[in-house]
C-alpha cells in the first residue's frame, strides 16, 4: 500500500513551543492569578512527563507542592487557571514568536503539492494549534490539515494512542497508510501504539529519550544546504527529509 498521509504531532515536533512558549504562559496565568508559582527551565523539563496543561498543574500540585492544601474548587481552578494560561499563549503567537523548525515548512509544501493527506495529532488544546499554524506558517495553514485531532477530544492522552486513532478513525484510514511525526518519548509511545510508522526529530527536552522503534531520529528535518543530524535511521545519502525519502521508509518499513 503506497504512503497516503502524513500525522503530525505538534508541540515539539512542529515548532519548539515548550520552554519559550507553554512554559512561559504557563507561569503568567500563575501570575495573573495571584499564585507564586514559577516553572523554571529545567523543573519544565521534569513537568513534560505529564502530557496536557491541566493534568501538568496537576501533576505539579500533588508531586512538587507537599504542603499545598487542595482547596475544594480544585477542579474549577485548574480549569480557570488553564483558560488563563491559553489566553497567553495564543496571544504569544500572535505576535509570530515561534518559528516552525528547520525543514517544517518546506516538507508540509512539499507534502501538499504531492498530494499526501495531512493530519494533526496532538495533545494541546485546539487554539492553540490553529493560532500556531496561522501565525507561524501561513494565514490558510488550518485548511492544509484534514483533521486537526487535538486537546481533549480523547480522554486519555498521549502516550495513549487514542488521538491517533481518533485521527485515523476521521479520515478513514489504516495505520499502513500512515506515516507519523513525533519529537518525545510519549508521543513515539502514542504513534507505536495506533501502529503508525514514525519519524522522531529531537530538541533539548527529548534528547535523551527512548526512541525505541522509531524509523529513524534526527536532530530536525533538515534543508538543502542544511543537513540535519542523524542518530539512527538510514537518509539514503540526503542530508534532508522530503517526501521520496518518506516514499522510501514507508515501503521499506
Ligand atoms: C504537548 C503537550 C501539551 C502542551 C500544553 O503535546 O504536552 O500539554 O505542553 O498544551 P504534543 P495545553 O507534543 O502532543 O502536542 O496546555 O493546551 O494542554
Ligand atoms: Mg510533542
Amino acid at each position: 500500500m503506497a504512503l497516503q498521509a502524513l500525522i503530525f504531532d505538534v508541540d515539539g515536533t512542529l515548532a519548539d513551543t515548550e520552554r519559550d512558549g507553554h512554559r512561559v504562559a504557563f507561569n503568567l496565568a500563575f501570575r495573573e492569578s495571584g499564585l507564586d508559582w514559577d516553572w523554571d527551565v529545567e523543573l519544565y523539563g521534569k513537568l513534560l512527563t505529564v502530557t496536557g496543561g491541566k493534568e501538568r498543574i496537576r501533576y505539579y500540585v500533588e508531586y512538587f507542592l507537599k504542603d499545598y492544601v487542595m482547596p475544594a474548587n480544585f477542579d474549577d481552578m485548574v480549569a480557570s487557571l488553564h483558560k488563563t494560561k491559553t489566553r497567553h499563549y495564543t496571544e504569544m503567537l500572535s505576535g509570530g514568536l515561534i518559528p516552525m523548525r528547520p525543514g517544517v515548512r518546506r516538507l508540509l509544501e512539499e507534502a501538499r503539492q504531492s498530494g499526501l493527506r495531512m493530519a494533526i495529532a496532538t495533545t494541546t488544546t485546539p487554539d492553540n494549534v490553529t493560532a500556531l499554524l496561522k501565525y507561524s506558517l501561513a494565514e490558510d495553514a488550518a485548511d492544509w490539515f484534514e483533521v486537526i485531532a487535538a486537546g481533549d477530544i480523547v480522554p486519555a492522552k498521549k502516550p495513549a494512542p487514542d488521538i491517533y486513532l481518533w485521527a485515523m478513525k476521521k479520515m478513514n484510514l489504516d495505520p499502513a497508510d500512515c506515516l507519523a511525526f513525533e519529537d518525545s518519548e510519549n508521543g513515539l509511545k502514542s504513534s507505536l501504539g495506533a501502529g503508525l510508522k514514525t519519524l522522531v526529530t529531537i530538541n533539548d527536552y527529548t534528547a535523551d529519550h527512548d526512541f525505541e522503534g522509531a524509523l529513524a531520529v534526527l536532530s530536525d528535518l533538515g534543508e538543502p544546504g542544511n543537513a540535519c543530524q542523524v542518530f539512527s535511521g538510514d537518509m539514503r545519502g540526503r542530508g534532508y527529509v522530503d517526501v521520496p525519502l518518506l516514499r522510501q521508509w514507508h515501503e521499506k518499513a
